[in-house]
């Protein structure tokens, strides 16, 4: 048996955390003959809930689980960590506006970022679920500048799975035809997921499905307003394919992308494709050796796409100048 790898997880007493913390202890995230310890963190009116399930992930005795930490203290949840999965923030009330929450959420994330610092093992890789995640995950980063920058992630895989599933349904073929499918941008109703350059059965989508009009707007939108249109029918918001895409978001930066393929996480920019150094902007991305990444270099970006692209990073700019008083000096 590998030694074990210690998952930390915030708001792990909440939706998507019910939903991946079972997950990550069957071995979904790590792989079958990997064991895991899982440090579960949650402010504390989240702490009887937590217990809770900690009670219940005991009663699934799982073989992969050592051992389980529930707490409320940041220094002990990110102590030796690996992997931080940041899932937990303060979503939006009615009649707050954007700036506000980036305002509330910039406060945790500084708080979270410099206890991973502190705390955390040498290979320490953070992914940002809880929301506004790309411009949480930059203030994680911001706050964490021990930590190599190329080691921050957002989350966009639900909005790439999202993609797959709109072509994979539109042109009559399994989900799992569908590849190269990239999410440019920031994970909100701006981002802008990239037909063209995704392949249906090897072959360009635009020859697969000759619908341009259909590409261009229903499809784009439907991807954007999902997370809207799950609430609208679960009177919820979308919890286990957030945290199915927590799972697919790891296991594809901890194992080698397939030949030919690609995935979109949101990851701290060189500068590729015209987007600002720093900013974390989703990006087509692979893997070789399951430990660094690489944005896939080369697409083209036609007069659409690239306003598209442009837009989506434009809000992530705006974002940043909003939440740069609250940063670390
Ligand atoms: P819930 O409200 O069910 O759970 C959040 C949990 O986080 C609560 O138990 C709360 O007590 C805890 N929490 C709040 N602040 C915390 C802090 N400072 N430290 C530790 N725990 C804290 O929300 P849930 O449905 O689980 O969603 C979690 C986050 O994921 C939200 O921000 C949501 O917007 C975001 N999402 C992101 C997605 C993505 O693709 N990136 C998709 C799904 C989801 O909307």
């Amino acid at each position: 048996m590998n030694p074990a790898i210690t998952v930390s997880v915030t708001g792990a007493a909440g939706q998507i955390g019910y939903a991946l913390l079972f997950r990550i202890a069957s071995g979904a995230m790590f792989g079958p003959d990997q064991p895991v310890n899982l440090r579960l963190i949650e402010i504390e009116p989240g702490m009887k809930a937590l217990e809770g399930t900690v009670m219940e992930i005991e009663d699934g005795a799982f073989p992969l689980v050592q051992h389980i930490t529930a707490t409320s203290d940041l220094n002990e949840g990110f102590n030796g960590s690996n992997w931080a999965l940041l899932v937990g923030s303060v979503p939006r009330k009615a009649g707050m506006e954007r700036a506000d929450l980036l305002g509330i959420n910039g406060k945790i994330f500084i708080g979270q970022g410099q206890a991973i610092a502190n705390n955390a093992a040498a290979d320490i890789r953070t992914l940002v679920v809880g929301n506004p995640c790309n411009t949480n995950a930059f203030i994680a980063k911001e706050s964490a500048k021990e930590i190599p920058s190329d080691r921050f992630f957002a989350m966009t895989r639900l909005d790439e799975n999202r993609a797959k599933s709109q072509l994979a349904k539109k042109a009559g073929v399994h989900v799992s035809d569908v590849t190269r499918m990239t999410i440019w941008g920031n994970h909100s109703a701006t981002q802008y997921p990239d037909f063209a350059n995704a392949l249906i059965k090897g072959k360009p989508v635009e020859a697969v499905i000759n619908d341009r009009p259909w590409l261009e707007n229903e499809f784009i939108s439907t991807v954007q307003q999902r997370g809207a249109a799950i609430i609208q029918a679960r009177g919820a918001s979308s919890a286990a394919s957030a945290a199915n895409s927590v799972v697919d978001t790891v296991a594809s930066l901890v194992n080698p992308t397939p030949e030919g393929d690609w995935n979109s996480v949101a990851v701290c920019s060189k500068g590729d494709y015209g987007i600002d150094e720093g900013l974390i902007a989703s990006m087509p991305i692979r893997t070789t050796d399951g430990k660094s990444w690489e944005v896939v270099p080369g697409l083209e970006l036609d007069e659409f796409a690239e306003a598209k692209k442009e837009a989506s990073v434009q809000e992530l700019r705006e974002e940043k100048v909003a939440v740069s008083g609250l940063l670390p000096v």
